[in-house]
Formats: structure tokens, C-alpha cells, sequence
């Protein structure tokens, strides 16, 4: 248990300002509101101070005092995180790497690009096409989530059926581990056979094994001229039908899907409808279009398609305006919804699962839950569904957080005999910790303690995030 006496901080800071510019050492309450939480809403912000390290010395400085002094360190990136990871309400010192966001090293031949964390994702984006390449790890929050949150958590998004999550671009990773060494894992070697790569348990650990200060990322060729198309679906069988289908005949980059209440709220945004008939579901499927070569298989899937009754309308981009225009029905979503404080699932499944668990949460949600207004969205093409239900106006936010408790119990109680997850993206942090042993055991989690027994012995990494 960290412990720390308030008369105390005082003295705590004024050391930590030894090695670290009393600039980037704040205590302003706008500095713990800003730096101290994430998307969620669910606690109050309450920092001890929010500290901005220059470089990995000082980094290094400051987990080596925060171990001598048994103080809580919380890591800090873009704080786009959507399960409280990133949160820091008791009195944590929160460790922004917004500084450190450098982009340290290009390599044509490798096509590999060394930054630091706080890079954020689409100045990485964009440093990768401006090289006539791609980084291919996308979601709506490109423009605020910095790469070392992205892999602290191993975010996913919106390509990941062709490209993979985070964890399979990451060839080389520095991290500051909770007991403060400097470890220097990988290298961007893509053959290392020389024991287990650590990488990997830092990549999705969530800031509670050490903190992550350089990565190596390898970047890939662009997709040629992209298509997307959006489809008017009438059930939940039919998306997999044409999932089965498309996936068959094209080389999809994307799979997503929503639903009707998810689309009007983004239409209630102004943006327009794809197309006039309204269905239950919609679609989005992406697919590299090189010279228009498959223009003739995507529009005979269509049709054949409609012919089984699998779809009822539908839109092709003809432009790349309209594809990303398409693209904002689905990635406006989250936005769209934030103002209804929405209680957040986010499971994953095999794909092969997914037709068997929709029917069943629907109905399960449908009937227990006939007043609260759920949409459904997600990528299913991965087997990730997110789940959001949005607070009733007359609901306060503390009751209508304890009710959505229950309805987790329920989801996670289908999704666990479905053999899924109760986090496919966002990560446990703090609001799906109480879910955790619904998809690991407690043999299993007795593990995860060993291993964060090695790299922070102290418990200073983010204490109480995944698991207690
Ligand atoms: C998505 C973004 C966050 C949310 O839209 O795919 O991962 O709203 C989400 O769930
Ligand atoms: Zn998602």
C-alpha cells in the first residue's frame, strides 16, 4: 500500500524538483484535472502532482525516488483511455510523457521508424506518408493518443483484420521498469530467438509494470486507393453471411459494423444518411481498389448479396472524399454518444462466436434492460463488439453506474461460456477490473501478480490498474 503523509509532499516534490525542472513539476488543480484521468468519468482526479520528464534519465531518476519513497507513479500519454488506466485519483504522482515526443530515427531499409512515447499517433501517421509509407494502427482518437499509451494498452482500431493490433507493429521497445532499469528490448530485430521477449508483457501492461519511453515501429506500404463501401443490413445472421462472403472475395482492410440507434445519433450531427432505406444494422467494409480492378467483384457481391436477402441498399465511394465521409458514420460514433455518459463494453470473441453471443446479449439486454436505449457497434471482422448504453436522463450517473454493473454481470456471464473477453481494446484499468476473473483465473491472474512482482516489487507502477 503506498502511503504518504499530505505534510510531507511538500518535501517529496522539492526532491523530485532536484533532478526534474520545478516547471514540470505541477500542483495547480487544472494541471490534476487535465493530467490526472482519461475518457472515463467514473472517478475524481486527485494527484499528488503531475510530473513532465525531458528525457529517459528523468524518468530513470523518478522511479528510483518514487521506489526509495514508496510513491504511486500513474504513466500519462494522450489519456484517451476508455477503462480508468490512466487515471490517477489517490494522491499518485502522474508521469506525463508529453514532452518526450520526438521522432528519433527513420530507416528506408528496415521501413522502421524510433520514437519517443509521447509522440502522438497521427504526427506518426503522417511522418510514415510524407515517406511514401504506413502506419497502419488507426481509431477515431488518432490526433490525441500518443504511441507509448497505444502500446501500453495495444490498441487496436479499425484495420486490425488485415493489419494486426499494435503488438505486431512494435519491433523495438525502451522501458523504464518499476524497479527503474533501463531495458532496451528487441532492438527492431524481427528474428530474436534468445529467450522470452519482454516486449511482449509490456505491450498491453497498462503502466503497471514500468514505463515505456521508446519504441520502434515498423511502417508498410499505403493502401492503393481504398474503397469502402457501407450496407444496409436486415439482421444480425446477415452481417455474418456477408462477412463470410466479402471476406472470401476481397482482401478486406476493414469490417465494421452498427447500428441503426448508433446511426442516428451521428446523423443527429449532421452528417447524412448513406443511403434512403433505414435498416436495423450497417456495414462498412474497406477494400484497396488498384486501377478499379475489383470494382466489378464488389458490386456482383452486392448483388448477389441483396439476392439472398443479406442486405437491402447500399453505397460504393467513388471518391476518396466520400470514403472517408462513409468512414465518419462509423468513426463518429464514440463522439456522437459521449454527451449520454455511456457505460462501455467492449468484448471480444472468435469470430465464429459472434452470431451465437449477439443473439443472445441482445435478447438478454432487450428484455432484463427495455428502458435503456443500447448501441451496438464494433469491429466484427475481429470478433470485437462494442457494446454502450447510454445513461436515461433521469438516471444519476452513481445509480446508473451500479445498474450497468449488474448488466456486465450478466454480458460477461453469457460472454464467458462464448470463451471471449471482457476487454478486446480499451484494457481492464480500473472499471473492468471487478470483471477480470470472468477471463482469467485466479491461477492465471496469480501469474500476472509474479509477473508484476518482478518488474515493480515496490507496487509503485499504477498501483490498484488490472488487478489489486
Ligand atoms: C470504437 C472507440 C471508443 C468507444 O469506436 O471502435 O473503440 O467509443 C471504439 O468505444
Ligand atoms: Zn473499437
Amino acid at each position: 500500500m503506498i502511503l504518504h503523509d499530505p505534510n510531507a509532499s511538500a518535501a517529496l516534490l522539492d526532491g523530485i524538483r532536484a533532478f526534474i525542472e520545478p516547471a514540470h513539476v505541477r500542483t495547480d488543480a487544472d494541471s490534476g484535472l487535465h493530467y490526472g484521468r482519461d475518457w472515463t468519468r467514473l472517478h475524481t482526479p486527485n494527484p499528488l502532482a503531475v510530473v513532465l520528464p525531458g528525457n529517459i534519465e528523468q524518468v530513470q531518476q523518478l522511479v528510483c525516488y518514487a521506489n526509495e519513497h514508496r510513491l504511486a507513479l500513474v504513466p500519462s500519454g494522450g489519456r484517451t483511455g476508455l477503462s480508468g488506466a490512466a487515471v490517477a485519483c489517490q494522491g499518485e504522482i502522474v508521469v506525463s510523457m508529453e514532452r518526450m515526443n520526438r521522432i528519433l530515427d527513420f530507416d528506408p531499409t528496415d521501413r522502421s521508424v524510433t520514437c519517443e512515447a509521447g509522440v502522438v499517433t497521427e504526427v506518426l501517421q503522417n511522418f510514415a506518408r510524407d515517406r511514401g509509407l504506413y502506419y497502419p494502427v488507426d481509431f477515431a482518437s488518432r490526433g490525441s493518443s500518443q504511441i507509448g499509451g497505444n502500446i501500453a494498452t495495444n490498441a487496436g482500431g479499425i484495420k486490425v483484420i488485415r493489419y494486426g493490433l499494435t503488438r505486431d507493429w512494435v519491433t523495438g521497445l525502451k522501458v523504464v521498469t518499476g524497479r527503474g532499469d533501463l531495458l532496451d528490448l528487441n532492438r527492431g530485430l524481427i528474428k530474436n530467438a534468445s529467450g522470452y521477449d519482454l516486449r511482449h508483457l509490456f505491450i498491453g501492461s497498462e503502466g503497471t509494470l514500468g514505463i515505456i519511453v521508446e519504441a520502434t515501429l515498423n511502417l508498410t506500404r499505403p493502401l492503393r486507393e481504398p474503397v469502402v463501401m457501407v450496407l444496409g443490413v436486415p439482421d444480425l445472421d446477415s452481417i455474418m453471411s456477408l462477412y463470410h462472403i466479402f471476406r472470401n472475395k476481397l482482401e478486406l482492410s476493414a469490417f465494421e459494423f452498427f447500428s441503426e440507434l448508433a446511426l442516428r445519433h451521428v446523423i443527429a450531427k449532421g452528417l447524412h444518411r448513406p443511403f434512403e432505406a433505414q435498416t436495423p444494422y450497417y456495414v462498412l467494409v474497406e477494400f484497396e481498389n488498384p486501377d478499379g480492378r475489383h470494382t466489378d467483384t464488389a458490386l456482383s457481391l452486392f448483388e448477389n448479396c441483396a439476392d439472398q436477402g443479406w442486405l437491402a441498399d447500399g453505397v460504393i465511394s467513388q471518391s476518396q472524399a466520400q470514403a472517408q465521409e462513409l468512414w465518419r458514420l462509423r468513426e463518429d460514433i464514440s463522439e456522437s454518444i459521449a454527451v449520454y455518459q455511456p457505460y462501455k463494453n467492449d468484448i471480444a470473441l472468435r469470430i465464429s462466436r459472434v452470431p451465437a453471443f449477439l443473439t443472445e446479449a441482445d435478447a438478454l439486454l432487450t428484455r432484463e434492460y427495455p428502458d435503456f436505449e443500447v448501441l451496438w457497434y464494433g469491429h466484427i471482422g475481429d470478433g470485437n463488439l462494442h457494446i454502450n448504453i447510454l445513461k436515461p436522463a433521469d438516471l444519476d450517473t452513481v445509480a446508473f453506474a451500479a445498474k450497468c454493473g449488474t448488466v456486465s454481470e450478466q454480458l460477461f456471464t453469457v460472454l464467458q461460456r462464448h470463451g471471449g473477453s471482457i476487454s478486446a481494446e480499451h484494457g481492464v484499468g480500473l472499471l473492468k477490473k471487478p470483471y477480470l476473473h470472468y477471463t482469467r483465473d485466479e491461477t492465471e491472474i496469480g501469474y500476472l501478480r509474479a509477473v508484476k512482482q518482478a518488474f515493480d516489487p515496490n507496487g509503485i507502477m499504477n498501483p490498484g490498474k488490472i488487478f489489486d
